[in-house]
């Protein structure tokens, strides 16, 4: 089944005219709607009709999260306040969230782009699908739930946490689909085992898995264990949320909603386009969005773009797995995490020195993030409560800013290894 045959069946030289006709107005919109980006243009000397076909994108400026995090917190905003129905957050490399405002018309372009996803994966009205992806700022957990309900299946909004009440739903409501991180998944399957639920004791038949990296090898555990087929789900809250990109019965490749969101592949460091097949930084353009446009955006994601025939019949160009980053940002647990985010609480905290190290396990399935960090001579002591005291304190600094939990480990001063060049900051135990 397709969702949108109109959309997801186009001709390339149809769907090139209609990317065409929307890049001319969305640059018209924010050159009249945004300063940042008119100066930008104008910096440039282009004016919002020199822009006619898909092809004259290469000549638009980029925008980075920087100019996100610059921008705070609406800066980049186009739509006025009164017509942002809804806001998101995600974190930035320091303590600024990215916001990210959705007018009504883009919470229902969201929708029906999740609705596409999900009819690829094979969900109908039929199925009762529970979405375990966090509710909150992260754009997860809504951002599939609304997909859900246009599609008009029945929305269990779990939400991440209490497992095993969630393990009895799925059985108990014979839950039929999922959506949730990878590495969610195969923790669910472990609690399963605890709880001697078996497999054939529930009725999941397909899950929606991203907002993280996996393997094929992850999908292959996961589909064997929890007995379902699992698919790629790919997004970004900066370009909508879940929906950008998604697995079809085939599995090679996640085919982009590129009617919304018009994809590029270029070279980090060079910035030039690079040819379909090659691997570099992945790129959108938001051809439709009100509330946050945004031209030409760097994900930082690496992965290459698959052209030719998909044999469901789609016609939208796919992208392979995302195979690394051009920043150094971390996801843990589905959250992003950067060094420079832990970095920035130690050094606001006197007791401790800039020395640190963000450990990252995956125990039981699920990560763990432990952060090493000096304790400076004079506050050395061999009172435990004071030591416990201080652990705690940083504990609950970092929670605040990352949104997750992080064991701090304090370490006499000079026991960290200086390097000679880069410091190795992160050491990344997962096998991935
Ligand atoms: O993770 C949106 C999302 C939610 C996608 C639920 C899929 C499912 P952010 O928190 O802004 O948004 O993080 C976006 O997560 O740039 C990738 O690095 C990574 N990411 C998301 N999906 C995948 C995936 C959500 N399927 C960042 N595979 C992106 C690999 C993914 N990485």
């Amino acid at each position: 089944m397709i969702w949108n045959p109109n959309k997801e069946t186009m001709s390339r030289d149809e769907m090139r005219e209609l990317q065409g006709r929307r890049l001319h107005k969305i640059v018209d919109y924010v050159y009249h709607n945004v300063p940042f980006y008119r100066h930008k243009l104008q910096e440039m000397n282009i004016e919002p009709d020199d822009i006619r076909s898909i092809d004259d994108i290469t000549r638009l400026p980029f925008t980075t999260k920087q100019d996100l995090r610059d921008n705070y917190p609406y800066g980049l905003q186009a739509a006025p306040q009164s017509e942002i129905v809804r806001v998101h957050a995600s974190s930035g490399t320091t303590g600024n969230p990215t916001i990210v405002g959705y007018t009504r018309k883009d919470i229902g372009v969201w929708a029906e782009c999740m609705a596409r996803c999900l009819t690829a994966y094979g969900v109908t009205r039929e199925d009762t699908f529970s979405v375990a992806y966090g509710y909150g700022l992260f754009t997860g957990g809504l951002g599939a739930h609304y997909g859900v309900e246009k599609l008009g299946a029945t929305a269990v909004p779990a939400s991440v946490g209490n497992t095993e009440k969630h393990l009895r739903l799925i059985r108990d409501l014979r839950i039929t689909g999922i959506a949730c991180t990878p590495s969610y998944a195969l923790h669910l399957a472990e609690t399963m085992g605890k709880m001697g639920i078996k497999k054939e004791d529930i009725h999941l038949r397909i899950g929606a898995f991203g907002a993280e990296p996996w393997t094929e090898d992850m999908r292959h555990e996961i589909e064997s264990r929890l007995g379902l087929q699992g698919y790629n789900l790919y997004g970004l809250s900066e370009i909508m949320g879940p929906c950008v990109s998604y697995e079809c019965c085939c599995k090679n490749g996640s085919h982009i909603c590129e009617d919304h969101f018009f994809p590029e592949i270029i070279d980090p460091q060079t910035l030039e386009p690079l040819p379909a097949g090659q691997t570099g930084e992945l790129v959108f353009t938001t051809l439709t969005k009100e509330g946050l446009p945004l031209l030409r955006y760097r994900t930082r994601d690496l992965c290459s773009l698959m052209a030719g025939e998909c044999e469901c019949g789609r016609t939208a160009i796919r992208m392979g797995r995302i195979v690394g980053r051009s920043d150094d940002m971390l996801i843990i647990r589905g959250i992003n995490v950067f060094p420079s985010q832990v970095e920035s609480v130690i050094l606001s905290t006197k007791e401790f020195e800039p020395q640190y190290q963000l450990v990252v396990d995956r125990v039981d399935n699920l990560d763990r993030l432990t952060v090493r960090v000096e304790l400076r001579n004079e506050y050395m002591t061999d009172l435990l409560p004071e030591l416990a005291a201080l652990e705690q304190k940083l504990s609950e600094k970092l929670k605040s800013v990352l949104s997750i939990r992080a064991k701090v480990q304090l370490l006499p001063q000079g026991s960290i290894e200086r390097s000679q060049g880069k410091s190795k900051r992160v050491i990344d135990n997962r096998k991935l």
